[in-house]
């Protein structure tokens, strides 16, 4: 795709105007006192099917959202970053800019990432693109309104608009997929060794339909939804920020370390000292039934201790945690290959039997029009209906794979879940879970029941949360008398 980021850019005086825009332009005024140069917008996404599963090299589902990260920029000759937020609970972050060394990734003392480091790796990871040759110094102004650490991905968002930001203002050309592929490296600087499913369809999304992204290399397709679906996404107030905590990175060195002990039980002999279920699938020919056949086989206990592992992989510990482990894993001494290789494969599975229906739901419409369409023989509404409940049955599979063999779901994700079920419509956690938000497929006709029973869902989720300290009942109950005078 000959994308350049230069050449493709609009022209500021042509961005449609809006309260956001212009409410930033004035904020960026206020604080840098000129205009800003440029504006970046970058989606946050729904991944619809595919979790847990881009970084073993298989192919995911997402589609963007609305919600977005907006940045004003503006360039100096100083060689310095300054970075503010709309939000005040996002605080001003200064520093100089001279090479690489001056970005410095750092968390607070819980270990939990500072927001500025999700733009920090966004312009470390441009100034290794530009091999070290800063020109200009960078002013950001950031508005996102992706509901953060939820699963809709806000913080590739993030590191997203803050790479493409750099690399405008250095005046560095790049194309989409490279650029989808540099910020996907680059957000593994914040500790959290994910895929690149975020960063691809911030960069590589379009309108109106899901991508079929796939790995090694990076390629994004469009696939049309069925006309009668509609995406309903519901947030589980619950939140969970990835990079705070070891969850995500151990399920990804569980990953690892499953996929070698099956490289080493079948003989597979690989340079690479890494290796992801995807190669280990393409190295030795096999069809997922297959590989899921090789998990049963090969890893038949519910827990691995790191001692067996060794043993099994015939180096030391101190190896295993040198060559597979993470900073924030190598302590970790039990793991749980099974349920996470045969999450991933069966997962892998669901995608393509999900896009191979989308395709088919397509071509017989399509096929419809010359009056041989398979659906509309069988009668139009039962037939697209029959569509929808394959591919809500394959989210109600991921859902429970992931609750149940990959253990990151959350109780109040369950409940979104079940809810749903209960008007038969299908749903799944949606991003890396532990929280955030569930992603319900609902027939068009049935998204205003059901938006109205998940919102009463979650205004109770909401009260349930809410712990009220002596004063602040003392001060609900004085309102509620005032109110109550006021009403006589
Ligand atoms: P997500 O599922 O949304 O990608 P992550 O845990 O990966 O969740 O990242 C969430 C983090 O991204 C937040 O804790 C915050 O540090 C950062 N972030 C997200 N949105 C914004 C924003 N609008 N402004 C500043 N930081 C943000
Ligand atoms: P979220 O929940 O948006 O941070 C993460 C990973 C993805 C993918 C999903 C799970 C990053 C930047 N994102 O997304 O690559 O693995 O979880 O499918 O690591
Ligand atoms: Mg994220």
């Amino acid at each position: 795709m000959a994308y350049n980021v230069k050449k493709d850019e609009v022209p500021i005086s042509t961005i449609p105007k809006s309260d956001r825009i212009e409410r930033l332009d004035n904020l960026f005024q206020e604080e840098f006192g000129c205009k800003p140069a440029f504006f970046v917008r970058v989606p946050g996404r729904v991944n619809i099917i595919g979790e847990h599963i881009d970084y073993c090299g298989y192919p995911v589902l997402p589609m963007a959202v609305e919600q977005d990260i907006l940045v004003a920029g503006g360039l100096t000759e100083e060689l310095q970053l300054s970075l503010r937020n709309v939000n005040s609970k996002y605080c001003n972050y200064d520093t100089k800019l001279n090479s690489f060394h001056d970005i410095v990734i750092n968390t607070d003392e819980n270990g939990k990432p500072f927001w500025y480091n999700y733009v920090l790796c966004g312009v470390k990871g441009g100034i290794e693109f530009i091999n070290n040759k800063i020109e200009k110094g960078i002013r950001l102004f950031i508005d996102g309104n992706i509901p953060p650490a939820s699963g809709l991905s806000s913080s590739s968002a993030l590191v997203s608009a803050a790479c493409l930001s750099f690399l405008y203002t250095q005046n560095a050309p790049v194309n989409k997929t490279d650029i989808a592929s540099l910020c996907a490296n680059s957000e593994r600087y914040i500790g959290t060794q994910g895929g690149g499913m975020d960063q691809a369809i911030a960069f590589l999304a379009e309108k109106f339909c899901a991508q079929y992204i796939t790995f090694n290399p990076l390629c994004a397709t469009p696939v049309a939804l069925p006309e009668n679906a509609a995406f309903v996404v519901a947030h589980s107030l619950a939140e969970a920020n990835k990079a705070a905590t070891n969850d995500f990175n151990k399920r990804v060195m569980e990953c690892r370390l499953a996929a070698k002990i099956i490289a080493t039980f079948t003989g597979v002999t690989e340079t690479k000292q890494i290796i992801t279920f995807s190669e280990l699938q393409i190295s030795l020919g096999k069809t997922l039934d297959e590989m899921i056949g090789l998990v049963d086989k090969y890893l038949p206990k519910d827990i691995y201790t790191k001692t067996e592992i060794s043993e099994i992989l015939n180096t030391s510990e101190e190896d295993i945690n040198d060559l597979y482990l993470s900073s924030n894993t190598r302590h970790l001494t039990d793991f749980k290959l099974r349920q996470r290789a045969l999450h991933v494969y069966q997962e892998a599975k669901r995608v393509e039997d999900f896009r191979e229906t989308c395709l088919q739901t397509t071509i017989n419409v399509s096929a419809c029009k010359n009056g041989t369409n398979r659906f509309t023989a069988m009668g139009g509404d039962s037939a697209s209906n029959c569509v929808l409940d394959i591919l809500g049955n394959l989210m109600s599979g991921s859902h429970d794979s992931l609750k149940t063999l990959y253990e990151c779901s959350h109780e109040n994700l369950d409940r979104l879940v079940n809810i749903s079920k209960d008007m038969n419509v299908y749903a799944r956690l949606t991003g890396a879970g532990w929280g955030g938000c569930a992603v319900a497929l609902c027939p068009k006709d049935k998204i205003e029941p059901v938006t109205v029973n998940r919102k009463s869902e979650a205004s109770k989720q909401n009260t349930k949360q809410v712990t009220l300290t002596t004063s602040q009942k003392r001060r609900i109950r004085r309102k509620r008398l005032h109110a109550a005078k006021v009403s006589k």
